[in-house]
């Protein structure tokens, strides 16, 4: 097992119903150190471009509406195992189908407000994590 980093988000149905700090403190109890973190508000080109591999699907155009609605914490994690770790704790998309005692089956409102994004690979993981930290943004 190596130390890796993961992209986590914290989506606009979170945000907005003020479960920041909650979800913030599950993440740091379960091992996952926050080495980078800030709040934006996306616009479409860049909700766009974060989730380009999913253009063609049928529920792009809600998604993208969905992630620019209020704004998102945006965090790098480190752990072992981070990626697929940071996955198993959340959960699966749809919080009918995500197991007892993760954060989605927790949080989640529905397969679309589901209060946390994270990476699905390592090779994702990097790019999404250049996509909103500069290295010198990360620690
Ligand atoms: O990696 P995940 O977030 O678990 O899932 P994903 O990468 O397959 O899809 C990205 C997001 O797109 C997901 O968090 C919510 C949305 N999405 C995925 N599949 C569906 C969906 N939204 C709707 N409404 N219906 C879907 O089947």
């Amino acid at each position: 097992m190596f130390m890796q980093q993961t992209l986590s988000i914290i989506k606009p149905d979170a945000t907005q119903r003020q479960l920041v700090g909650e979800i913030l403190a599950r993440l740091e109890q379960n091992g996952f150190r926050i080495v980078a973190i800030k709040m934006v508000q996306l616009n479409q080109e860049q909700a766009e471009g974060f989730y380009i591999e999913h253009r063609e699907k049928p529920f792009f155009a809600r998604l993208i509406e969905f992630m620019c609605s209020a704004p998102i914490v945006v965090a790098v994690l480190e752990k072992q195992n981070a990626v697929q770790d940071y996955r198993t704790l959340i959960g699966a998309t749809d919080p009918k189908n995500a197991a007892e005692g993760t954060l989605r089956k927790e949080f989640a409102i529905d397969g679309r407000q589901n209060s946390l994004h994270g990476s699905d690979s390592i090779e994702n993981a990097a790019r999404e994590i250049a996509y909103f930290f500069a290295d010198s943004e990360i620690f």
